[in-house]
């Protein structure tokens, strides 16, 4: 790597780091830096994973999936679905209020968490090599935080921000992954009590495993796997919600139970 990506890498990943710590918003980096591609976007992320684990004291839980439906991609302009990290201080215990003070301007969307016991190495992943090294999925919600204006970025923007990725929640209760048909699964999505969204698990790249799978075969090229115990949320089966204080969300699933979340300012 050439010392002045090195230098790029770096600043991106502070200028990130420090966004999130002030709860400020910044530019999309793309058109000051034209060298920004989905690679470099990829480094920056791992930079600051790196900075976020040293600074806050924290390590990596699992892995989420971003972008997964075509119609999220099509409103972002983008091609594919980008990956980021979860790191163990982005989980939120069921049942506790969350206050929405340290963050910019979050959303939240409903997804599917899959815990694993097996390592999963790329390349080649199919749907069934993911749903045999899953010990148990659950109902979850992310709630996502551009640290960009507006929530206006490039995908490798987007990537070197963690793919969005702030908060996690995911459901106590842990159900088999073969008690479900995951791709037929319903999903009702509710706030302060009126339904805002219906979805079934196909809407995750026509199953949530296929999105996991798409993610490790990408892990390998850069000799990265899904590790034994580690959680991946599967993308959303909805497009993502502004949380305002005082807000109360539900995700319920077909056979997996559901989760709550309240908002506090
Ligand atoms: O988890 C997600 O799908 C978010 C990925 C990044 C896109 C966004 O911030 O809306
Ligand atoms: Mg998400």
């Amino acid at each position: 790597m050439k010392a002045v990506e090195v230098d790029v890498i770096q600043k991106i990943a502070t200028d990130l780091f420090e966004a999130e710590r002030n709860a400020t918003e910044v530019d999309k980096f793309v058109d000051q830096y034209p060298e920004l591609d989905v690679e470099l976007g990829y480094d920056i992320q791992e930079a600051l994973i790196e900075k976020k684990c040293k600074e806050e004291n924290t390590k990596i839980s699992g892995r989420k999936l971003g972008l997964t439906s075509k119609a999220k991609q099509e409103m972002m302009g983008v091609h594919e679905p980008s990956y980021g990290v979860l790191l163990e201080n982005m989980q939120l215990n069921e049942g506790e209020p969350i206050s929405i003070a340290p963050l910019i301007h979050p959303k939240i969307e409903p997804e599917i968490a899959f815990i694993f016991n097996k390592e999963v190495k790329g390349p080649s992943i199919s749907v069934t090599d993911i749903l045999d090294a899953t010990a148990y999925i659950a109902p979850a919600m992310e709630i996502i935080d551009s640290r960009y204006r507006n929530f206006n970025f490039t995908l490798p923007d987007v990537i070197a921000d963690n793919s969005s990725s702030s908060r996690y929640i995911f459901g106590e209760k842990l159900y088999k992954v073969e008690d479900v048909d995951l791709r037929l699964m319903g999903m009702v999505f509710k706030k302060n009590g009126e339904i805002i969204a219906t979805s079934a698990g196909a809407a995750v790249m026509g199953h949530p495993a296929r999105a996991v799978a798409w993610m490790a075969n990408k892990l390998v090229e850069r000799g990265q796997t899904i590790k034994p115990g580690e959680i991946v949320l599967s993308g959303a089966l909805s497009e993502a919600f502004t949380i305002e204080p005082g807000d109360h969300f539900s995700v319920s699933f077909d056979g997996i139970g559901s989760l709550e979340a309240s908002f506090t300012e």
